[in-house]
């Protein structure tokens, strides 16, 4: 194909500048252009931008996500609002799939679609998708520069909200792109708002929105939609491209942040990670006050050199929930979100130029613009839906630099060394709040069995009990048992395996009422990182270990002030045998139903099965107190 010619016709038709295209065939990449040919030739928008690494660059998208309203400013200098339609306000599960080549394996727990009828369907959708507006063409980094974690990403996008999002969550990537030297090593991710309504500007078709995921060729193709889990390339979209890839070869790509862990009084710093369901304490773990944050989202992990996991935060920013923030209960973030910086809110409700959400912790103006449009208190939608104040999965966007308890590991190329691994779920009654595996398959079986009450994070009905395989389900391409070989091999191979953790916030008591505070996930988190320095002893159960009251009420006293009493550490210990037996049964069910599900799996379930039936028998009891095991 010869490239020059074509770029040649787009500059003489006025669709591309000289300097653009210049911008362009300086990557000296073929595959790039061919690429950008294919949908620009498809999307037929009316102009194309190039954005490379420069300010000006970076400026032109920030400056244009205002003019053409996708952003508006807001009163603290560098604070902007975006809204998405209010029929895509999350994640669209359904119209998520993953396209499969006919005759491969279809897990019934993936959403699939054969590859040639979805790319027949998606490309007749984005047939002049971008008419009348600017595309952009825009490199990044998923990974620190000059990593050999990393791995680049060329976005195309028709959106500036979508653009600029990117410059705040991911590092740039157009001189990395030049040290490809031409390589296809690369994801790419064509996305179109598709046709716009209404101001401030938003997605017309929704029925048409369609994120397909084209393994075969490491592309996502996304249409006719705006919120970020659907729309940014890097952000979900190539977390599904880079699970494949990390299980085709000798790595892990998670649904995971990073933390680096501070007791008091001791000086030194262990590294966690953690996966946890979308809007189940994930970021508030992440951001534990006292400790450093690296990543709240994504990461990828190696076996490293010194024999431990290391990991790498894919994103350099947040993209958070941001109900429940507020000064009390996450002080970093809530000073971050009210002080000048440069921050993207999206689908909160503002009243002149401010900003209000659910449970910031002080009083909303009773009318206002919001997620719906013009928003009077008590106004209902059309399916006759009280309208909230602001969405409950409206968001915050934002550099994680701009946090004083960022760590400035985020940038090493080398990661950081892994001591253990957090999973947890939205369960009211069967977990307790920590329990610590035996040994590292048995962490894989915590891990893939946890189970979560759905949130507003997707589309979709609220508070079902649903499994969540390390938090990763939604994400998972390969077949799951595919990816727990992968996870039992990866641990195997470290010198220095993490020790694993499975942890529950948000057990019920009998009134319904939470057995925990907020801040109580602070004190499990220190006593893992204890343990995984041999400070505390804890108590065998047939499902795990789990602490010895001392040691949390010790812990209590000393980062929170705050005195544990015997009665709720029983209450919340308590093995509930037949809880967990239910619960057994339960993922026995779903995992039956899918393919080559490793063998220590099954093992393992028969092995806490017939412990916890064992333990009902001796004791006579549905339930029985951490004091009567230990
Ligand atoms: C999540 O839902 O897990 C998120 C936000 O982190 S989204 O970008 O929507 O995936
Ligand atoms: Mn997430």
């Amino acid at each position: 194909m010869n490239y020059k010619e074509a770029f040649s016709e787009y500059i003489g038709n006025g669709l591309i500048s000289q300097k653009d295209t210049d911008k362009l065939f300086a990557l000296r990449n073929e595959h790039v252009l061919e690429i950008v040919k294919k949908f620009v030739d498809l999307c037929k928008p009316r102009k194309v931008t190039v954005i490379s690494d420069s300010k000006e660059d970076i400026e032109y998208v920030r400056q244009h996500s205002i003019l053409n309203r996708e952003e508006s400013k807001l009163q603290i200098a560098g604070h902007t609002i975006h809204y998405d339609g209010y029929y895509d306000q999350a994640r669209d599960k359904n119209n998520t799939k993953v396209l499969v080549p006919k005759g491969e394996y279809k897990s019934p727990w993936i959403n699939t679609m054969d590859r040639e009828e979805g790319l027949k369907d998606v490309f007749d959708i984005m047939d002049g998708c971008m008419e009348g507006k600017e595309c952009l063409i825009r490199f990044f980094c998923l990974g620190p520069i000059n990593s050999k974690f990393t791995i680049g990403a060329l976005q195309l996008t028709d959106s500036f909200y979508v653009a600029h999002s990117e410059d705040l969550l991911y590092r740039t990537g157009y001189e990395e792109f030049k040290e490809l030297n031409g390589s296809p090593d690369f994801f790419y991710f064509i996305h179109s708002a598709g046709a716009l309504t209404g101001t401030p500007p938003v997605t017309k078709n929704v029925d048409k929105r369609r994120i397909y995921i084209d393994l075969q060729k490491k592309r996502v193709l996304t249409v006719n939609n705006q919120y970020a889990g659907n729309s940014l390339g890097l952000k979900k979209l190539a977390l599904r491209l880079a699970i494949h890839k990390a299980n085709n070869e000798d790595w892990l790509t998670e649904h995971y942040f990073i933390l680096g862990v501070r007791p008091k009084g001791k000086n030194r710093v262990t590294y966690f990670t953690g996966a946890f369901p979308s809007a189940c304490g994930k970021t508030s773990t992440a951001m534990l006050p006292g400790q450093l944050i690296v990543g709240d989202d994504i990461a990828f992990l190696r076996s490293w050199e010194d024999g431990f996991a290391h990991a790498v935060n894919i994103e350099k920013g947040i993209f958070g929930i941001i109900k429940d923030v507020n000064a009390k209960d996450d002080p970093v973030i809530y000073e971050a979100l009210t002080t000048p910086r440069e921050l993207i809110f999206s689908n909160v409700l503002v009243k002149d130029g401010k900003p209000y959400w659910i449970g910031m912790g002080i009083d909303h103006p009773k009318n206002g613009f919001n997620h719906y449009g013009n928003w009077v208190e008590g106004m209902k939608d059309e399916d006759g839906n009280v309208i909230s104040h602001a969405h409950p999965n409206a968001r915050y966007t934002i550099n994680l630099s701009d946090l004083s308890n960022c760590d400035p590991k985020l940038e090493d190329p080398n990661g950081v060394p892994i001591h253990g691994i957090f999973y947890g779920g939205r369960d009211s009654d069967t977990m307790p709040p920590i329990i610590q595996s035996l040994n590292w398959e048995h962490g894989i079986f915590l891990g893939a069995t946890i189970e979560s009450e759905t949130t507003s994070a997707t589309l979709g009905t609220v508070g079902v009990r649903t499994a969540s395989p390390m938090a990763n389900l939604d994400f998972l391409v390969v077949p799951l048992g595919k990816y727990l070989k992968n996870h039992q091999k990866f641990g195997n191979r470290l010198k220095y395996c993490p020790l694993v953790f499975a942890t529950n916030y948000f057990l019920k008591g009998k009134d319904g009422k939470y057995l925990n505070g907020i801040l109580d996930k602070k004190i499990w988190v220190i006593w893992a990182e204890g343990r995984t320095k041999g400070d505390f002893d804890a108590i065998k159960t047939p499902i795990g270990y789990i602490p010895k009251y001392d040691d949390l009420k010790q812990l209590f006293k000393l980062e929170l002030g705050k005195d544990y009493l015997q009665e709720d550490y029983i209450e919340q210990f308590t093995i509930r045998m037949d809880f967990l037996l239910d619960k057994l049964n339960r993922v026995e069910e779903m995992y039956k139903t899918e393919m080559e599900i490793p063998k220590f799996f099954w093992e393992i379930l028969q092995d806490q099965r017939s412990k916890l039936i064992d333990l009902k028998k001796q004791s006579g009891k549905e339930k029985i107190s951490p004091m009567e095991l230990n």
